[in-house]
């Protein structure tokens, strides 16, 4: 029987800590999403204890890997709308609430998200700055900005391209449509899929043998892997941001989100 200990407490986040074998003083770190009345949408508060509870972890010695989840309903149902309907450009960009993102880009250790249900916009994002991927048979992933009339801004037009190609992640970001489950395996977005009663804990499973290797070797491995990327992926995340930012000034994303909360169809104009 493995123990978990409950951590702290916050509002939106809820975090324990497992130990991956009685008696071993090893642990892995568990964060789950839990605002399960917005889905999980991604709310600056929660964006903030996220980051907290993740630097804790990447802090505490004994964590050794990190599971992020949502609920079986909604990892995250993406950046909270509400909260960004009102924006302009200018509000936008002096908040900077990137940076607090920027910091789960941080985390040295490595994490496996843990998905299922609606994992979209901010929410595809999120996990896809985490290290592996385990998800349900009910996962869907996405980036709908579109729809709203914007764009993905926390590095969906990067990390998925990245994974997806150019071809298949211009249709998903430009259509806005949804993934499978199974369409995400095979396109190579996410590590293995899982019936929904299992997602959970194989992405466990899956913390639990990177924990039992060095720390130092896990987390200098992360780092180099990451490396890969970095060059190109740092220009092009400023890159998104810029365009994303700009599209504040225009009517399309006030009636985009305006239309998502009065839950009707946008009439976008084009400027
Ligand atoms: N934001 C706020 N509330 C949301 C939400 C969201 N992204 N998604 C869902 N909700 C809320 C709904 O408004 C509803 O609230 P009430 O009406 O009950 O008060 C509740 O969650 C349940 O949702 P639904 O009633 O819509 O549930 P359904 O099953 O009918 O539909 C759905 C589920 C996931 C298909 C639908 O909720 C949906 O389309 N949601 C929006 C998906 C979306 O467009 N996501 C992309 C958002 S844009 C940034 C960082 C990141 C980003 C931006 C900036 N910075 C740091 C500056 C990222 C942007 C995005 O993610």
């Amino acid at each position: 029987m493995r123990m978990t200990t409950t951590t702290m407490t916050y509002t939106n986040i809820l975090v324990e800590k497992q130990e991956t074998s009685p008696g071993s003083g090893i642990y892995i770190g568990l964060v789950a999403l839990n605002r399960p009345s917005a889905l999980n949408a991604l709310n600056n508060h929660l964006m903030q204890e996220l980051v907290e509870a993740m630097q804790a972890f990447d802090k505490d010695d004994t964590v050794r890997a990190i599971v992020l989840s949502g609920s079986e309903r909604a990892f995250a149902a993406g950046a909270d709308i509400k909260e960004m309907a009102d924006e302009t450009t200018v509000s936008i960009m002096s908040k900077d609430n990137f940076a607090t993102w920027d910091r789960v880009k941080a985390v040295k250790k490595p994490i496996v998200a843990a998905v299922s249900g609606f994992a979209l916009g901010g929410g595809c994002e999120l996990m896809m700055m985490c290290d592996m991927i385990v998800a349900s048979e009910t996962a869907q992933f996405g980036q709908p900005e579109v729809n709203i009339g914007v764009i993905p801004g926390a590095g969906g037009t990067q990390r998925l391209t990245h994974a997806l190609g150019k071809y298949k992640a211009m249709e998903i970001i430009l259509t806005g449509r949804p993934m499978t489950a199974n369409e995400a395996l095979q396109a190579g977005l996410v590590n293995k899929v899982v019936p929904v009663e299992l997602y959970l804990e194989e992405a466990k499973n899956l913390a639990i043998q990177i924990a039992s290797k060095s720390p130092v070797a896990t987390q200098l491995a992360k780092e180099a892997i990451l490396k890969a990327f970095d060059g190109s992926l740092d220009d092009g995340l400023r890159f998104e941001r810029k365009n994303f930012y700009m599209l504040f000034s225009s009517e399309d994303q006030k009636e985009g989100m305006k239309a998502f909360m009065e839950k009707r169809k946008a009439k976008f104009v084009g400027r």
